[in-house]
């Protein structure tokens, strides 16, 4: 299975790792770690992202505005200015696919025009001009379901079958790129762990993963320190590693193709004894 990214082309044949660079003061996990006010520390970016890509990353996610619930919107210039520079300077000195965390028409453009290889929109291109933004570029395009929006999404997530809706909802919008020119090679689905689902429902989707990842899209997860781990090992953000590996391993089993983590390189070594195991069998 191939993912076409731009220029380059991804080798989705073994499970593979999106390592997540979040330049914001509030990340959940992260936050401030890669912003000096409003600009982004382009010396600790690139450091970080070494040791990624170092660690196994086959692609680098930057995100400038949080989707963690309850998170507050950032302006499109604010969001612009925080990560553009990192796209172009991570574009001109590594060989990888840079991917961008949004939803915002304009940076897709910008993105594309830069280097990047991937667009990771949380909104599924649900803002208005997103899907013309992604047509009008050679970039893969991550579609992931929420409920909801991020500040409110956790509220009260009701589905009556939420594997149901999630599929139909996320081959609903690939139909619509296809439609709208998108290449199929170009097209990544995520059922989006922990955005407008209880435990429950995201339980019930990790189960149900060989389903999607039967629908002839590569499937996404992430789940890398969210509170669904937290929930179930009652652990904080930081001692989330092992129930976070756990449950990358389970979900590449499950036929994941790409799975987005703070912790590359033990979440690479877990993907790797996945896919000895598949190829063993
Ligand atoms: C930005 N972001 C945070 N969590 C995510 C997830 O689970 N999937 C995708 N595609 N993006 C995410």
């Amino acid at each position: 299975m191939l993912l076409r990214c731009g220029s380059r082309v991804l080798d989705l044949s073994r499970p593979c790792v999106m390592g997540v660079l979040n330049i914001t003061p509030d990340s959940f996990s992260d936050g401030g770690e890669l912003l000096d006010g409003a600009r982004p520390r382009i010396d600790r970016v690139l450091r970080r992202a070494q040791k990624m890509l170092a660690g196994g990353a086959a692609i680098l996610d930057v995100g400038g505005e949080s989707t963690r619930p309850g998170a507050a919107r950032v302006g499109e210039q604010e969001e612009i200015d925080r990560v553009a520079p990192v796209v172009e300077a991570l574009a001109a000195r590594f060989d990888m696919v840079v991917s961008v965390d949004t939803s915002t028409p304009r940076l897709m453009r910008e993105a594309a025009a830069l280097g990047a290889g991937m667009i990771n929109d949380v909104r599924a291109l649900g803002r208005r001009g997103a899907l013309e933004a992604v047509v009008a570029s050679e970039v893969a395009l991550c579609l992931m379901h929420m409920q909801g929006e991020p500040g409110t999404m956790q509220a009260e997530p009701r589905y009556v079958d939420v594997c149901a809706e999630v599929r139909d909802f996320l081959l609903d919008r690939a139909a619509a790129c296809e439609r709208a020119g998108i290449a199929s090679e170009r097209l990544v689905i995520d059922p989006g762990f922990g955005f407008g689902k209880t435990l429950a429902h995201n339980l019930a989707l990790l189960a149900d993963l060989p389903v999607l990842a039967g629908c002839g899209y590569p499937v996404l997860v992430g789940m890398s320190r969210k509170s669904m781990v937290g929930a179930i090992t009652g652990r904080t953000v930081r001692g989330r590693l092992a129930g976070g590996l756990a449950l990358a391993t389970l979900a590449a089993h499950a036929g994941a193709r790409i799975v987005r983590s703070h912790d590359v390189a033990a979440t690479c070594d877990a993907l790797k004894v996945v896919a000895a195991v598949n190829e063993g069998a």
